[in-house]
């Protein structure tokens, strides 16, 4: 049987009110302690708490037994005044009592082992806590609510189907072994490889909505990049100067644009050059637009279209600077867009432009079957193992359910229903205390 936990569930510091969190088979027993003894479940009661003859607080008790709590096991919240000497003298009654600090992500660690949500589920629960978005949010929610975990409860699905079809002729072979199997298993994977292959290249959208969409500005020296980016950011980050090759090292902001949590990079101006920290910054900038989902290429009257014309490819953005002084004629073979950060003049048409982006590349009709790398690696592995079945399947088919079942595993790792030891560390060591 487990330990019973407590940890401040709100944020620590003065506040209206701190809620302290209790789970375990000890919870009766210490509210009984405090003087909050028989409450009725799920109702809150306001009781004055006291320990070793001291009083620590009129509070708002609430019990939830369990199996039916966030845990599955006996819980209760403390809902005390926020001050720090009140919430101290709750938890060192707490420990008085026998119970001990909780670790981070323990108490939905708990939830998890206890069958309350699967580990996606779990995962979602740190993500909603993070969120800054409305798509964050949004998608936190969804994970949350069994969204992603009913996509892979689905991979697995036609998974087993062809497996128990593999594993039927192995156990009941007979001469027409592999012409069967092609016939019954083989449509169902190839079913299965082609939706694996679908969410895979998918997966960028639901890492980009959590992680942040990476833009970067590249250009010339002197473009007016860094000026740019500091109208985008909206303040003096970036600094700028006549001098070229004013920026070297990569400047990040993140930034919400149209709902969708966005990446911004400032980088150095593309050009040679024998100065050896302008030379990194330079290497620094070409790998960072290498990874963006979108770059924003800077121009200014008069600029070649020199190396920065290498780093954009078809979908990005040019965008004509210092339009007040000289407006260039826009190319005819990709968008563009004439601004000024002198005059403001173009800001809001930019700014339109990328919120559209980012609807078309974010939102989606499905939700999305990755969220973080971890998934994003499971589903390679699964698909791997999918394929080589597949293959299998038509000369050796008891290697087409070894290959099959690793299939299963790695789908299985993603809502942790089997074989999941390992990687429980990797997903709550994120959390915070009191979740
Ligand atoms: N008139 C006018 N000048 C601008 C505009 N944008 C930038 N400048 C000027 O252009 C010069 C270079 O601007 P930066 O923003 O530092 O250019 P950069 O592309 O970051 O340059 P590096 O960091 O050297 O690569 C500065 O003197 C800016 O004041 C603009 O819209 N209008
Ligand atoms: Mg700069």
């Amino acid at each position: 049987m487990s330990d019973t936990v407590f940890a401040l569930a709100t944020p620590p510091g003065r506040g209206a009110i701190a809620i302290l969190r209790l789970s375990g088979p000890r919870t009766d027993e210490a509210l009984d302690a405090l003087g909050a003894p028989s409450l009725k479940p799920r109702l809150a009661s306001l009781r004055t708490l006291s320990h070793a003859g001291g009083r620590i607080d009129e509070a708002l008790v609430l019990r939830f037994p369990g199996p039916n709590s966030y845990t599955g096991e006996d819980c209760a919240e403390l809902h005390l005044h926020g001050g720090r000497a009140v919430v101290e003298a709750a938890s060192r009654a707490l420990v008085a009592l026998g119970l001990r600090p909780a670790d981070p992500g323990e108490f939905t660690r708990r939830a998890f082992e206890n069958g309350r949500m699967d580990l996606a589920q779990a995962e979602a629960v740190a993500d909603l806590i993070d969120a800054e978005t409305a798509a964050q949010a949004s998608q936190a929610l969804g994970q949350l609510g069994g969204r992603l975990s009913e996509t892979y409860t689905g991979f697995r699905r036609d998974l087993l189907k062809a497996l128990a079809l593999v594993e039927a002729e192995i156990d009941f072979p007979d001469e027409e072994v592999p012409d069967n199997l092609a016939c019954t298993a083989g449509p169902v994977l190839d079913g299965l490889i082609a939706d694996l292959n679908a969410a895979l290249a998918d997966a960028g959208r639901g890492e980009r909505v959590r992680e942040g969409y990476r833009i970067v500005l590249i250009g010339e020296t002197n473009a007016g990049k860094s000026s740019l980016f500091n109208a985008l950011v909206a303040r003096e980050a970036a600094i700028v100067t006549p001098i070229a090759g004013t920026t070297r090292d990569v400047l990040d902001a993140d930034l919400v644009i149209g709902g969708y949590a966005v990446t911004l990079s400032d980088t150095a101006g593309l050009r040679d050059s024998a100065d050896v920290v302008e030379a990194e910054g330079v290497r620094r900038a070409r790998a960072r637009a290498e990874q963006a989902e979108l770059r924003l290429w800077v121009r200014a009257p008069g600029d070649p279209d020199g190396v920065a014309a290498d780093y954009a490819r078809s979908g990005d953005l040019l965008v004509l600077t210092k339009a007040d002084i000289d407006r260039a004629a826009p190319p005819l073979d990709r968008d563009a867009i004439a601004v000024s950060t002198e005059t403001g003049e173009g800001l809001a048409a930019l700014h339109d432009w990328i919120a559209a982006r980012l609807a078309r590349d974010l939102s989606g009709a499905d939700f999305p079957a990755v969220t973080r790398e971890r998934h994003r690696l499971r589903l390679e592995e699964a698909l791997a193992a999918v394929v080589a079945g597949r293959r299998a399947l038509d000369l050796a088919p008891e290697m087409a359910g070894d290959d099959l079942r690793r299939a299963a595993e790695a789908l299985s790792r993603v809502t942790g229903a089997i074989g999941v030891e390992d990687i429980l560390g990797e997903v709550f060591s994120t959390f915070c205390i009191g979740k």
